[in-house]
């Protein structure tokens, strides 16, 4: 099985610096051996260059989409290469950068499943929903808007240029580990009726039950799955290195939890790891974490024995 390795080095999106270093700290951190031990051809694809910034003279610039140019840029370069990638029968992994950089891969993997008439699911592991748009957002910043716009929402409709604008039914997005939601933002993922597992139903019911709920759902209607592993998913006691910490996130087990239930049911696609932020980092430990749970989700294994995957309680 092939993997394939794309940095985007991009980081206009968030509200700080630094997660334009993320590639490098992803792969200083020994990502590319530890997956080529667990058995996989890996192609590095290096880092990817944005396209430059459009002049489009029918489009009026949104409003409360800071760096909107610059992020068309990146997204409009991502969204063509990971349909190429996803194309080529690779499994992409894409490391980030801001979360911005989903609405390139994502658009680019679905735009490729559509045509294989495949369903694809999108599993958005954050702290934050990411679902506002320029009418609901308080700070601006694209890169929490990104599963919004990928669901089809209003408000950024020429980002993507010329590119093809896949359709993603929100049905078929699961955010999970959610505890940081802003209030307009809240009214809309309400109304689409979005499936959401916050930190309240991760503390009652946990990981395990919840996970499994959602991977029979995949499995149940044939599909495939992308997962957008944002580290702020993380608690920052694990995952420091992050613009965006929230107090109260997944604990070390949790998420690797969650990994090795994904690796089993065998439905991801494609990946992204985004918003590691290297320069407020404690000796590269986010960097490690984030690698660690990678391994996990592509079948690093504590011991041989076979996991009681289909032992749904
Ligand atoms: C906040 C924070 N909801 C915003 N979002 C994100 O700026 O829209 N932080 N994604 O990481
Ligand atoms: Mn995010
Ligand atoms: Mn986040
Ligand atoms: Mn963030």
């Amino acid at each position: 099985k092939r993997l394939a390795v794309l940095g985007a080095p991009v980081d206009l999106g968030a509200s700080q610096p630094g997660t334009l270093m993320g590639p490098a700290a992803l792969r200083t951190a020994g990502l590319v051996p530890m997956l080529a031990a667990l058995g996989f051809a890996v192609e590095d694809h290096g880092d990817l260059l944005p396209t430059p910034p459009m002049d489009d003279p029918a489009e009026t610039l949104p409003d409360n989409a800071k760096q909107y140019r610059e992020i068309q840029g990146w997204v409009r370069a991502l969204s063509g290469r990971a349909y190429t990638l996803a194309r080529s029968g690779a499994i992409p992994i894409f490391l980030g950068g801001d979360h911005t950089l989903s609405m390139g891969s994502v658009n680019g993997v679905a735009r490729h499943w559509q045509e294989q008439g495949r369903e694809l699911f999108l599993l958005w592991l954050d702290a934050h929903a990411d679902y506002n748009t320029p009418e609901t957002t308080i700070t601006g910043n694209m890169h929490g808007m990104s599963a919004g716009f990928l669901c089809g929402e209003a408000g950024l409709d020429r980002l993507l240029g010329d590119e093809p604008r896949a359709s993603l039914d929100p049905s078929r997005l699961e955010l999970f580990g959610i505890r940081s939601i802003d209030r307009l933002e809240k009214q809309l993922v309400r109304s689409r009726k979005v499936n959401i597992v916050d930190m309240r139903q991760i503390d009652e019911f946990g990981v395990g039950v919840l996970m499994r709920s959602f991977i029979e759902r995949v499995q149940a209607r044939g599909g495939v799955l992308h997962v957008s592993f944002d580290v702020d998913f993380l608690d920052p006691e694990l995952a420091p290195g992050v613009g965006t910490t929230v107090p109260g996130g997944a604990t070390y087990r949790e998420a690797h939890l969650v990994m090795e239930l994904l690796h089993d049911a065998g439905i991801v696609r494609s990946v992204d790891i985004v918003e590691l932020n290297p320069f407020l980092d404690v000796r590269g430990q986010t960097a490690r974490s984030a690698i660690e749970l990678i391994g996990s989700l592509f079948g690093q294994q504590i011991t041989d024995r076979p996991t009681p995957s289909n032992a749904v309680p």
